[in-house]
């Protein structure tokens, strides 16, 4: 079995960050192992949120971990709450990096223009940085804005416009380069990605709803972790990771009981499990 390692808070109460990595990465037959880079009472979407900062934890745990010649088939990075951390997930890297393990940063700042609490532009630049040391990356188009230092667009962009933006967030470094939310028809969002190496671009496109949705990012990313650990390539495992996250979108749409705070990607789960259990069976049916 493999076994990722992921570097993120643990936001005790929202749906986001490590209580979606967890359970998603688990359900896929993927070990989760995890290093909480903060604890707080809710996200930061919420008013008044408590939070309490685990840097100090970082550099002995990781000692404990290479005393005990533990490795990590993956690394998965997302929210990183300070330029300490930033410093030490990439010596993380450094550490942790083998010949075969792939390196994954969810730039996780913000969404629809605006960056999360806390956050600053040049959080952003710093950011890029680490996104240098990724096999993948995937920021969303607000994250890709900040970190790159350029305006905002909402919509209204065409593909010329995203291949440049990919073009120009490949140059900091990253193997692949994956921007989410991408679209260019009103009833299409997906995601658009650029392998450094082959220099090829690829995407994929469900058909867009009508919602805006916290933790989608979360869901998404940790989908595609743990589908590359189960062995799909890149562009497959992006679009498993798009329909789980669309399927999590609508059944949170469709529950009257829906939290405003998070998506119930967790009825979604059985459909993931299929998909999964489908590629083994019938590898030739991937997607
Ligand atoms: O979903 C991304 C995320 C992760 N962690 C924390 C957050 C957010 C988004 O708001 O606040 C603490």
């Amino acid at each position: 079995m493999k076994r990722v390692l992921t570097v993120q808070d643990i936001s005790c109460v929202g749906k986001c960050s490590l209580t979606v990595a967890l359970p998603i990465i688990s359900a896929m037959g993927v070990e989760c192992s995890v290093l909480p880079t903060a604890v707080l009472s809710t996200h930061t979407a919420f008013q008044d949120f408590t939070f309490r900062d685990l840097t100090e934890e970082i550099v002995p745990i990781c000692r404990h971990w290479k005393q005990q010649e533990l490795k990590f088939d993956a690394i998965y990075t997302g929210y990183l709450g300070s330029y300490e951390q930033m410093r030490l997930v990439s010596a993380l890297f450094d550490e942790f990096r083998t010949a075969e393990n792939l390196i994954f940063v969810d730039p996780v700042m913000g969404d629809y223009g605006k960056l999360y609490p806390g956050f600053t532009p040049k959080f952003a630049r710093e950011m890029g940085k680490l996104c240098a040391k990724a096999d993948v990356i995937v920021p969303n188009m607000t994250e890709a804005a900040f970190m790159l230092g350029i305006d905002y667009v909402d919509a209204g962009y065409d593909e010329g416009y995203v291949r440049d933006v990919l073009r120009r967030l490949s140059d900091l470094g990253a193997k692949n380069t994956v921007l989410t939310g991408v679209s260019f028809a009103e009833n299409s969002l997906g995601v658009m990605g650029y392998d450094a190496e082959r220099e090829e671009f690829f995407s994929y496109f469900n058909q867009r709803l009508n919602a805006r949705c916290h933790g989608t990012g979360d869901v998404f990313a940790s989908c595609c972790v743990g589908g590359m650990m189960r062995g799909f390539s890149l562009g497959d495992a992006l679009a498993l990771a798009a329909d789980f996250t669309v399927q999590s979108m609508r059944f949170t749409m469709e529950d009257p009981e829906r939290r405003w705070y998070g998506v119930n990607f967790e009825q979604a789960i059985p459909m993931l499990v299929d998909r999964l259990r489908q590629s083994v069976d019938r590898p030739q049916l991937l997607r």
